[in-house]
């Protein structure tokens, strides 16, 4: 028996779309980030890092969103999956490129446009991240140029992790006219069925210190 512990309106959502990708059965633990539930003594045994999502898997538990659909992908396979040890590589190159070159700057933005309560937004900050978030998505647009999705001609984990962070994408008011090829990928990936539980976030969040900004803070 499979449990995910996270709130569809967290990183939880990237393994709930996995998970209905490859039609698991799985039991829901929305652990509520905002309101202390990854903090309690119960919920730090399992991740002692204090954060959601994290995957029980027959007692084989495993933190990280990346990870976890990665994990998914090679242990139960099914159309998502990347089919050689190549494919694989190629899922594992674009996931820790999504964490390393977009996720802080798209996090960011749309903090700042949306995310942080309206006193801790920063309207130059807004502006920087949208201008940092360039470089990556040159490179995915162009990379979109010869094929449909990331790894060739069908949909499969590597768009899946990719697609699920830029989530964030319309929360970011960011402009992707000059990226056509990616904002058609990303709408066909975010329209996907199993994508469905991704409900756009409704809450804010304080601004965190300066010196824990560089740890995630939603
Ligand atoms: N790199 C981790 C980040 C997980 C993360 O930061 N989750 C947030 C919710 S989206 C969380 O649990 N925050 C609660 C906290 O930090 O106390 C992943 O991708 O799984």
């Amino acid at each position: 028996m499979i449990t995910l512990y996270g709130a569809p309106a967290s990183r939880a959502h990237r393994v709930m779309w996995m998970l209905k990708e490859q039609d698991l059965p799985f039991t829901h633990i929305p652990t509520d980030f905002l309101r202390g539930g990854t903090r309690t003594h119960e919920f730090l045994r399992i991740n002692p890092n204090g954060r959601v999502p994290v995957l029980d898997d027959e007692g084989r538990v495993i933190f990280e969103s990346m990870a976890i659909n990665l994990y998914l992908a090679k242990t139960y396979g099914g159309a998502v999956a990347a089919k050689t040890a190549w494919d694989e590589a190629q899922a594992t190159q674009w996931s820790f490129w999504a964490v390393t070159e977009v996720e802080k700057p798209l996090l960011l933005a749309a903090a700042n446009l949306i995310l942080f309560a309206p006193p801790d937004r920063n309207a130059d900050e807004l502006t920087l991240m949208r201008k940092r978030l360039d470089r990556p998505f040159k490179v995915l647009e162009a990379h979109l140029a010869a094929r449909d999705y990331l790894l060739g001609g069908c949909f499969t984990v590597a768009d899946l992790n990719v697609a699920a962070m830029m989530s964030l994408v319309p929360l970011s008011g960011l402009d992707l006219s000059e990226y056509p090829r990616l904002a058609r990928w990303l709408h066909i990936c975010l329209e996907r069925p199993a994508a469905a539980d991704w409900k756009p976030i409704k809450f804010t969040v304080p601004r965190p210190p300066a010196h824990l900004m560089l740890a995630s803070f939603v």
